[in-house]
């Protein structure tokens, strides 16, 4: 039986923010073994503990799970139900259950031999075909029970081998189980939830609407538009985007794509060009690089209010460990409203907005809260609608058609308190060569958006 160096985590603080310990190949990975299915962590054992009561609490009654192991050897390995857990007493059968372990490559997947019990619904730790357990006796460890005929068992439920399944190491140092949930996308509505022309002339129509547009306000030359998010949402992109649809190619003046964290964090504008005439289009698009959920990294809510205010210069770095100054004289009189910002841009990424933790979903409130009181509109880029929904990846003229991108722009609005019709769903340009038609409409919609909301803070801030 088991026998080694047992740890015994205690559980943590119930309210910690739940973190995935998923790299996003791994997550793309099961959830490609899920038919594209949407996973929400539910249970960590490093944070509710191991013991079979605190993993019962969280999961039961939750529908299909998908349970993630991780230990020592670097295997990411476990297995998949589509019934609830129940503490039933019944033994399961669940065609749909299968074994799965990712170490490099493709994963491996082993389903359940049909005939055969998936697991026993009982009040101990999850069990695949009572045979592998996992936080086995309420510790940090996988056991994998050899059954033989004088059990009273005819065959494996899973025909797998614990060196390939997880390298015949049994200790774990993280268990987590997440709920499966079906996306809905590849239901399709009848009509479209808004209206777009897909059309050639409407982009031409767009474009000289946004090269037209003159402020509000004719103490204001361009409107400044803030744009906030998490690292890696598409901030840089959005920027590449719309300068590469001015341009008339695919240009990538701000670096995108860079790494996990952003560890400086640079205050930068961006003024757009209208093609080869180099006239300076009305608009600055201002990137704030990284929004890190931990307090002490990425930027402070404070850096954000000198930003709003017009504070901050071009370049600016910011110090995450104190939050920006502003020199003394500039301080003593309020910024013009030209160098303000008047409309703020929350850049999330549509496949991240389940997986948001509460860190985040405060920072974010908190940001809100701040650019609420000054008045300046706001609106959600909803990025990366290719990747959230197969039906628009395939066709982004269906992108208002999709039940589950709907769905996406019905959460995020909720989650951070923007109503529904200022969520603005975008495909960014990421790998392509070349300009698209669908894209640009898209893209070229939400800037025409954002500059409208701009127009209506600044017809307030003029009233004042
Ligand atoms: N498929 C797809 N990828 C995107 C989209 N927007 C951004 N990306 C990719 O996401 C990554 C991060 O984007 P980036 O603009 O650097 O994010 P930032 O940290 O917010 O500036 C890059 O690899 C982009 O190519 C999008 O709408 N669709
Ligand atoms: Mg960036």
């Amino acid at each position: 039986m088991y026998s080694g160096i047992q740890v015994f985590a205690a559980p943590r603080t119930h309210n910690a923010p739940l973190t995935s310990n998923l790299t996003e190949e791994q997550r793309k990975q099961l959830c490609g073994l899920l038919e594209n299915a949407e996973l929400t962590l539910l249970y960590k054992a490093s944070v509710h503990g191991y013991q079979a009561s605190a993993f019962h609490q969280r999961c039961d009654r939750q529908g299909p799970t998908l349970l993630v192991a991780y230990n020592y050897s670097g295997y990411v390995f476990g297995g998949y139900t589509s019934v609830d857990y129940a503490q039933s007493g019944q033994q399961i059968i669940d065609d749909k259950a299968f074994l799965f372990s990712v170490h490099g490559g493709a994963p491996l997947c082993i389903y359940v031999n049909s005939g055969n019990y998936a697991r026993s619904d009982d009040a101990g730790g999850p069990n695949f075909g009572q045979q592998l357990y996992f936080c086995y006796n309420n510790q940090a460890t996988v056991y994998n029970q050899i059954l033989n005929k004088y059990m009273g068992v005819k065959f494996n439920a899973f025909n797998f081998s614990p060196a390939t399944l997880y390298g015949n190491d049994t200790q774990l140092s993280e268990c987590e189980v997440y709920k499966v949930e079906q996306n809905p996308q590849v239901s399709a509505e009848e009509k479209p939830w808004r209206n777009v022309l897909w059309t050639a002339d409407r982009r031409l129509q767009l474009m000289k609407m946004i090269r037209n547009h003159t402020p509000l306000m004719t103490s204001v030359s361009r409107v400044k538009i803030l744009m906030i998010g998490p690292v890696g949402a598409g901030k840089s992109s959005f920027f590449n985007s719309i300068n590469s649809i001015f341009m008339g190619r695919i240009t990538s003046k701000a670096m995108s794509g860079s790494a996990g964290t952003s560890l400086t964090t640079q205050f930068r504008t961006y003024p757009v060009k209208d093609g080869r005439e180099k006239k300076p289009l009305p608009f600055v698009l201002c990137d704030t690089m990284g929004l890190e959920e931990q307090s002490g990294a990425g930027l402070d809510i404070e850096d954000i209010n000198s930003i709003l205010q017009g504070h901050v210069p071009d370049r600016y770095k910011f110090n995450p460990t104190a939050p920006f100054q502003p020199d003394e004289q500039k301080a003593s009189r309020p910024a013009s409203l030209q160098e303000k910002i008047h409309c703020v841009v929350y850049v999330i990424d549509a496949t991240k907005i389940s997986l948001m933790s509460d860190k985040l979903q405060e920072k974010l409130a908190s940001i809100r809260r701040k650019v609420n009181s000054l008045g300046i509109a706001q609106i959600i880029l909803m990025t990366k609608v290719d990747e959230a929904c197969p039906l628009v990846e395939k066709d982004l003229q269906s992108l208002y058609l999709s039940s589950y991108i709907k769905s996406k722009v019905q959460e995020v609005s909720s989650r951070l308190g923007v109503p529904v019709s200022c969520v603005l769903p975008v495909k960014n340009y990421s790998q392509e060569l070349e300009l698209e038609l669908n894209c640009d409409v898209l893209l070229l919609t939400a800037l025409q958006q954002m500059l409208n909301f701009a127009d209506d803070y600044l017809d307030d801030a003029g009233h004042e």
